[in-house]
This record gives structure tokens, sequence and C-alpha cells, in this order.
């Protein structure tokens, strides 16, 4: 069994991520069997609790305060309206039910407290709880995890350099430092990245390289295709053919073999045989549920179909979870 590397050099990096296609996906496929159950895949759903009106001017988003798209932001989502969406996504199969708010950085107010009050909720409901709610300070990382949140979304999203020409409003240091914060009150970290916004092949083999060499791996790793929304700057940007999907796939299941990792946003663009190909290549993640956050998804009767044709199952909640990512009441014998 290949060893789990933070030490990976840039070259390594390079080198795996330009192997030919179908024997990088080969040397991918061999290493998920022995970090993974074949076939087994994690469905999560999203929820955005609180949309637009973001003060980021993150390039790609469409909930970004700076540009002109036709979304309309919403106030936070009131505890029944959560819930309810949490228990049909579990109805639906899902395991992992993931809050979004359109936030800089989380404040310590009363919507802060009612994102605490719905962690409790939903972990009730037997699910795995995320949220991606921005920066976060030490304190209110630790009051997130004292509600049992088990997993935090917060994205490099691409690399250092080409950051800047996306984002302005914050530096990559600030979403590292968060994420260093969440992982120091014993939270999963679910950590990737987009592809499609204009950056180089040299981009995502940087994006990769930080990842795979952060002080541990994210147990998710989010792979992205960029969606093209009508008002962003980014919205002229092509489509990302799914065999460059495929690639960023395996390469990041070569480099952080025991991650999750996610083909995440864009699945909708890709037809059955192209998710396939992302799923030998070593993903074993997915959204479910007719919306992202605030874009269309894949209908939840095509994914159910998917399933079946390629022998899809889905994974359990907290399945090999670490001990000290547990919510109190989940028990250890329950994750394994
Ligand atoms: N505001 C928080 C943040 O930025 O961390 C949480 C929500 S934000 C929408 C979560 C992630 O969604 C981003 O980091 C980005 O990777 C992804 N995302 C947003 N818009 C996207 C788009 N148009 N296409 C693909 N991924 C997108
Ligand atoms: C992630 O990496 N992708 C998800 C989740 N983490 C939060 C979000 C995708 C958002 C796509 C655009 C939208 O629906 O607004
Ligand atoms: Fe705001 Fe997050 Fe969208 Fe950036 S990605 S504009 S921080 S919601």
């Amino acid at each position: 069994m290949p060893q789990i590397r933070t030490d990976w050099k840039r070259e390594e990096v390079e080198r795996i991520y330009h192997i030919p296609l179908l024997e990088l996906i080969h040397q991918a496929a061999t290493v998920h069997r022995e970090f993974h159950e074949t076939g087994e895949v994690q469905v999560c759903t999203l929820l955005s609790i609180k949309t637009g009106a973001c003060p980021e001017d993150c390039g790609y988003c469409p909930q970004s305060a700076h540009h002109n798209t036709d979304l309309e932001p919403s106030r936070m989502l009131d505890a029944d309206e959560i819930l309810t969406a949490a228990g049909a996504a579990k109805a639906s199969g899902s395991t992992r039910f993931c809050m979004g708010a359109a936030w800089r950085c989380a404040r310590t107010n009363s919507e802060f407290d009612h994102v605490l009050d719905m962690i409790r909720g939903v972990t009730d409901l037997g699910l795995e709880v995320c949220c991606t709610l921005g920066m976060l300070t030490d304190e209110q990382a630790g009051k997130l995890k004292d509600a049992g949140l088990y997993a935090y979304n917060h994205n490099l999203d691409t690399s250092e350099r080409f950051y800047n020409r996306i984002i302005s409003t914050r530096t990559y240091q600030d979403r590292l430092d968060t994420l260093e914060t969440v992982r120091s009150h014993d939270i999963s970290v679910c950590c990737g990245g987009i592809v499609g916004m204009g950056e180089t092949d040299e981009d995502r083999i940087d994006l990769l390289h930080t990842l795979a060499t952060q002080p541990q791996h994210p147990e998710s790793v989010p792979i992205n295709a960029l969606i093209a929304v009508k008002g962003t700057p980014l919205e002229g940007q092509p489509k990302v053919p799914s065999w460059e999907m495929a690639r960023m796939v395996a390469a990041a299941r070569i480099l952080m073999p025991a991650a999750m990792v996610r083909l995440s946003a864009g699945r909708v663009d890709m037809s059955l045989e192209a998710q396939a190909l992302c799923f030998m290549a070593g993903a074993n993640s997915i959204f479910t549920g007719e919306k992202l956050l605030t874009t269309a998804n894949n209908p939840m009767d095509e994914d159910q179909r998917m399933f079946e044709i390629l022998g899809l199952k889905a994974r359990r909640a907290f399945k090999d979870a670490r001990p000290e990512h547990l919510p109190e009441g989940v028990l250890a014998a329950e994750a394994t």
C-alpha cells in the first residue's frame, strides 16, 4: 500500500499531473482500490442558508455583491426551512448536509447562534454536518465544534499566484489561516478548488501541491468545474472539458489517497460516461439534490439511474471518521 505523504515535491506533482490520461487514471484507480471500497460514493447535499450580497469579490461567485447577477439575495433561512431540507436530503439518501452562508467571515451574533442551533438539529438527524461560512476566528471555530460540527468547507480555489487575479478582498494566507484554525479544533477539513477560471496547468499543479503538502491532507477535496454565471467577471469562460476534470481528480487521488475526492460543481454538464471516468479516476463523493448553492444540479432521478447503471452504492455517515472529529453522542462504533 502506498504511504500517505505530505512531503510531495513540486516536480513530483508536476510529473504525476502530466502522465498520459489513461495511464494516470489506471494508477489513480489502483490507489483508490487500496484505500477505499470500489463503487462506494459519499452522497452530500448543499443548502444555501443565507444567499447573496456577499462583501467579497470572488470573480467566480454569483453571490458577490460586486457583481450584477440575476440572483435575489435572501435573509437567513429559519429553523423549519433548514431542518425540512435536511430531512428531505436524508430521505433521498444523503449522508452529509452542508450549510453555506454568503459571508466574508462569520460574525458572533444571533445569526451565528442560529447556525449553532442548526448544527445541533441536523446532527440529531444522523447526518454529517458541514458548514461553509467564510473566515473564522478561533473562538467561533470552538463554538462550531462544541455544537457538533463535523466538517468545515473552505476552498483554496487555485494557486496562490492566480488567486489575486480572481479575488482582491482577501489573501491566500487568510484562507490558510482559517484552515489551520479549523484543524486545530478537530473539525474535519474540506478544501479543494475550481478549474476553468483561466488558470494554467502550472496553477492547477500548484493548487494540488499546496493541498497535498498541508500538515494533514484535507479529509475531503472538492474539485469544482467553474459554473460561468452571467453577470460575473468569469461569465465568458469556456466549459471545462471532462477529461481535464478526470485528470484533476486522478492527480488528487494519487497525492491524497485517503481523502474523499468530490466531483463537485460542473457535474451538471457532464455525461454519465464522463462522470464514470471520474469515478474510475478516484472520485468518491458527489453533491445531489436539485441545487448546489444557487445553481442547478443534476436531476435526482438521473443520479439514481447513474447509481444503478454504474453499480454505485452510498457510503454510510461517519464511516472511517477519526474519533476526535465525531460529534458528542455519535459513537465511534457507528463510524467504522
Ligand atoms: N462564503 C464562503 C466561502 O467563500 O468560503 C462559503 C460559500 S462559497 C460559495 C463556497 C465555494 O463554492 C467557493 O469557495 C468556491 O470554490 C465554490 N464556488 C462558488 N461559486 C462557484 C462557481 N460559479 N463555480 C464553481 N464553484 C463555485
Ligand atoms: C464546494 O467546493 N463546492 C460547493 C461547496 N463546496 C460549498 C459549492 C459550489 C457552488 C457552485 C455555485 C453555486 O451553486 O452557487
Ligand atoms: Fe462570498 Fe464565498 Fe461567494 Fe466569495 S465565494 S463571494 S466569500 S459567498
